[in-house]
């Protein structure tokens, strides 16, 4: 060798380490994005996937939440991906094709990709991107399809060339609302990569998993992975719902809060991992990229438009708000009759009674155990003869082990083909649950659902079941992947693995290979609970021909339609009552409104002190249950001391004198797309201190929660937003606001506030709600700083199926104006069967005394003044509320 050539290689060799070098200069650490996120990543293997290995350099200590995620193993600034090479003009938008000239590190990398830019609405964007040629998964979804573009839109779209990016912005100020171009799109088979830009590191959302409500990476790196699973809810693990929805915080120019939300729709196993840059990262291992931008800019108008692609969560059955009961280990008839019964005479509302497993006969799906639960069909039929509701477990497991002819559900179920199938056959897949082997069926099959809706049917003659609880739904099951193992295939061994609990998809589940209709498993695991809520639903209509009630453990984007949700395996600890508050408020945002967390706690024993906190709390859960797990102590409220269920009976007749404003909240969600609870930052969106805010929470846009969540304990440090509020129930006016306050809290009080511009509608509570529906309504007017306030009331036979779309259903609005006057206006007045008495208007904050009252034209004598607490109250009113389509409660005070 020359010593010319010598230097030659030498200056190459150098300029190829240099630009290595440089491309590989990404400082700060922030900027790096996950190369190789398995779980043993080595020097080496990075290497050999063409991506930069450097130890972050000021790592120092290892604890520090700060650097505990950063990449060791990050993409180059070059690293190959794609780029545009053709655009084209179309009625939704854009149509671009993109192109990748070589493949990286992921086996059946997809090189030519189309991307659809659809401006659906003026508030909501959608992107596709997709294999040019071959057909892909997409998620069964009925969502909007969007022909023509929609005009003078909230955001501005543009791209990078090469390589491929896109960058979307808010055209009112100029915030980043998506930017792709931070790291590259990978898009291989089973392995689809992309990332962008977060406006601020403050996001919310990103369910189902245990954790606060605020998800804040300015300091931090997080991982969250949806694939759903029957575990008990702890942090950092897969759960058992999948909800890639977020909500994430702007902040504009003139330091205002704006909101946006997005949605990855898409139901493959997947890790999201956020970073401080601030970015987020979506890995999925299948379908197609089909994001949703929605650019609000309130968290209201965020939801609804979320909600516009999922669908409006399902109006539930009246009955339905009351306090449910439940537990598994009755064990036997004597022992829940017992409970009910000692709840009944304790005078505790009470309107639904369910049974669990230990009801059905060998843990059979449609039986009931004739030997312990004797007589539990006409029992159910006496309970409903007094207005209780029954509600059983359903496992989706059906045993297949039967002896032919004794087990009708498994032998229809074969005959009709309706059970799930292995890998490319026409043999079951068998999994075991709690009645031994079992096959599933598959709910993508419309024969499914049929076969469902004949099975239940048949055992709704035997007993009239109100509801149906569908449980295990992950599908979960004893073995992992099934009896006989899994296949070696791609789709049970994929290249990448998302980080789900257990390291393996088959974790405590079917096989990804398994077949169902619509596709492999693979693509609709995640989905299964979300089908077979959707066949329960249809299968109670059928059967009831009433408004259905369906609790669902797995839940999937626009479950709401179909299911209410309780969030599982809860423990008694006050760390979990804690977190079921967050919990319920994703929930809602989800669009699954009517949710609740097992009251009390599931796993453990309680104690009588967090199950009092716990029952004040659940009284404002939209769905109310008691529930406990097999061999733990009775945690009934009739179970403890005559003390402690005083405490819990002023925490339920709080929650049954608000029924109507529950009811018309669902209305309004169902109708609206408003949420029935919410996080204070949704109402205060400027006020930064409501950002962290998940142990308080409103009810409505009216009532503010502070729950007690601490032991031994007789304060809570709680946050009053800067407005008007009272004191609830009593109506005495706060006088300081907009501070974080010790308000006392002794085990006998849950602190609720009543905020101004705002007018409550209740109901004397009966002993249940089908017993209660006649009793006369009381009204709660809370003016706000301007003297004004609003309510509504809907009001109709709490569960025929077409009330709404029938207009059957009356529909009052109450109006206070700034000259104490309070008009009651009729919007809808169609349901007529049963009388609207209003006995009882309690009006807050009247701060001059009131020597006249005058109800549509006429003075009123039954009213008192309370000067110190400057309250009116009007009474013994008996005032048909249906009678005309317009009536007025005026007052005069002595300054006027
Ligand atoms: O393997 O039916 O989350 O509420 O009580 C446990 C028995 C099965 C799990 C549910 C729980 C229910 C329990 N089930």
């Amino acid at each position: 060798m020359t010593n010319l050539t010598l230097v030659i290689n030498f200056i190459v060799l150098c300029f190829v380490w240099c630009i290595f070098a440089q491309q590989c200069e990404i400082s700060p650490h922030v900027q790096r994005f996950d190369c190789y996120p398995e779980k043993e990543s080595s020097k080496e293997k990075c290497l050999e996937r063409n991506c930069c290995w450097r130890l972050p350099i000021e790592q120092t200590n290892y604890t520090d939440k700060r650097l505990t995620g950063i990449p060791f193993c990050y993409y180059p600034t070059d690293f190959p991906t794609y780029e545009i090479i053709s655009n084209e003009t179309t009625d939704f938008g854009q149509r671009i094709r993109i192109q990748k000239s070589q493949t990286t590190y992921m086996p059946h990398d997809i090189l030519n990709l189309t991307v659809d830019l659809i401006y659906e609405t003026q508030e909501r964007f959608r992107i596709r991107i997709y294999d040019s040629v071959n057909k892909r998964y997409e998620v069964p979804l009925q969502v909007p399809v969007v022909e023509k573009r929609a005009n003078n839109t909230d955001y501005e779209i543009r791209f990078g060339k090469k390589p491929f990016a896109i960058l979307v912005t808010r055209k009112s100020t100029g915030v980043t609302l998506f930017d792709s171009s931070v790291a590259p799109l990978i898009f291989a088979d089973q392995f689809i990569k992309f990332s962008t830009r977060l406006s601020t590191p403050l996001l919310y959302g990103l369910g189902e998993h245990q954790q606060p409500l605020l998800i804040n990476v300015t300091n931090e790196w997080k991982r969250l992975t949806f694939y759903s699973r029957d575990f008990p809810p702890m942090e950092n693990i897969n759960l058992y719902g999948v909800h890639p929805f977020h909500i994430n915080l702007e902040r504009t120019p003139d330091n205002q809060t704006h909101v946006h939300g997005q949605f990855f729709l898409n139901s493959n196993a997947m890790d999201i991992d956020l970073q401080p840059l601030p970015a987020i990262t979506y890995t999925t291992i299948g379908g197609i990229i089909d994001l949703y931008i929605f650019t609000g800019p309130t968290v209201e108008n965020v939801i609804e438009q979320y909600w516009d692609v999922i669908g409006k969560p399902t109006m539930p059955p009246f009955w339905s708000l009351g306090f449910h009961l439940c537990r598994w280990g009755y064990n036997n008839i004597e022992n829940m009759i017992s409970t009910l019964e000692r709840m009944q005479s304790a005078n505790f509302p009470i309107d639904v009674q369910w049974t669990d497993i230990d009801a059905m006969s060998s843990y059979l799906d449609f039986t009931y155990d004739s030997e312990h639960f004797h007589g539990l069909p006409g029992y159910v039929r006496a309970l409903q003869a007094d207005g209780i509701h029954y509600v059983n477990i359903i496992d989706p497991g059906i045993s297949s082990t039967q002896s032919a002819g004794s087990y009708i559900p498994y032998d229809e179920g074969l005959k009709r083909g309706v059970f799930m199938t292995k890998f490319n056959s026409t043999e079951l897949i068998f999994g075991k649950v709690w009645p031994g082997i079992t096959a599933f069926p598959d709910f993508t099959n419309p024969e499914t659902i049929e076969w469902w809706t004949d099975i239940a049917s048949a055992f709704h003659e035997v007993i009239p079941f109100d509801g149906m609880w569908i449980d295990m739904n992950e599908p979960s099951s004893f073995v992992d992947g099934s009896q006989d193992g899994c296949t070696d295939n791609s789709l049970d061994n994929p290249p990448f693995t998302p980080h789900v609990h257990g390291d393996a998809l088959s974790a405590k589940t079917l096989c990804p290979s398994a077949q169902q209709l619509l596709s492999s498993h693979y693509n609709l695991h995640s989905m299964y609970g979300y089908f077979e809520a959707q066949a329960t639903n249809i299968a109670l209509r059928t059967i009831r021909k009433k408004r259905p009630f369906v609790l669902s453990r797995s839940t999937f984007a626009g479950s709401g339609r179909y299911t209410a949700h309780w969030t599982g395996d809860n423990q008694a600890t006050f760390i979990d009552m804690y977190f079921s508050i967050p919990a319920i408020l994703n929930f809602n945002m989800f669009g699954i409104t009517h949710v609740g967390a097992d009251i009390c706690g599931f796993l453990l024993d309680t104690t009588e002190e967090l199950c009092v906190r716990w029952m004040q709390l659940g009284a404002f859960y939209p769905f109310m249950r008691n529930h406990n797990s097999l061999g733990q102590k009775d945690q009934d409220p009739a179970s403890f001391s005559w003390e402690v269920q005083q405490i819990m009976k002023q925490a339920l007749l709080m929650r049954y004198s608000l029924i109507p404003f529950w009811y018309t909240l669902h209305y309004e969600a169902s109708s609206k797309s408003r949420t029935i609870v919410q996080p204070l930052f949704s109402e205060y969106l400027n006020d930064k201190n409501t950002y962290n805010i998940d142990q308080q929470f409103l009810i409505g846009r009216a009532l503010l929660i502070s729950p007690n969540l601490l032991p031994e304990s007789n304060s809570v440090h709680a946050y009053i937003p800067q407005d008007v509020w009272y004191e609830f129930p009593l109506g005495v006016k706060l006088s300081n606001v907009g501070l974080f306050t010790d308000l006392d809290a002794p085990i006998s009080k849950i602190n609720v506030h009543l905020r101004g511009g705002f007018i409550i509608p209740m109901q004397i509570p009966g002993d249940n709600l089908v017993l209660g529906r006649g009793n006369p309504f009381t009204l709660v007017v809370a003016p706000s700083q301007f003297g004004n306030a609003s309510g509504n009331l809907f009001w109709d036979d709490g569960d025929s199926i077409d009330s709404i779309e029938t207009q059957t259903y009356n529909y009052l609005e109450f109006s206070l104006t700034n000259s104490n006057k309070l008009t009651i206006n009729i919007l809808v007045s169609n349901y007529k069967e049963s009388a609207m008495r209003l006995d009882l208007i309690k009006i807050l904050g009247v701060n001059t005394s009131v020597n006249n009252v005058i109800i549509n034209g006429k003075s009123y004598s039954n009213y008192l003044y309370n000067i110190p607490d400057q309250i009116l109250l009007i009474y013994g009113l008996d005032l048909d509320m249906l009678s005309q389509s317009s009536q007025t409660i005026q007052w005069t005070t002595s300054n006027k």
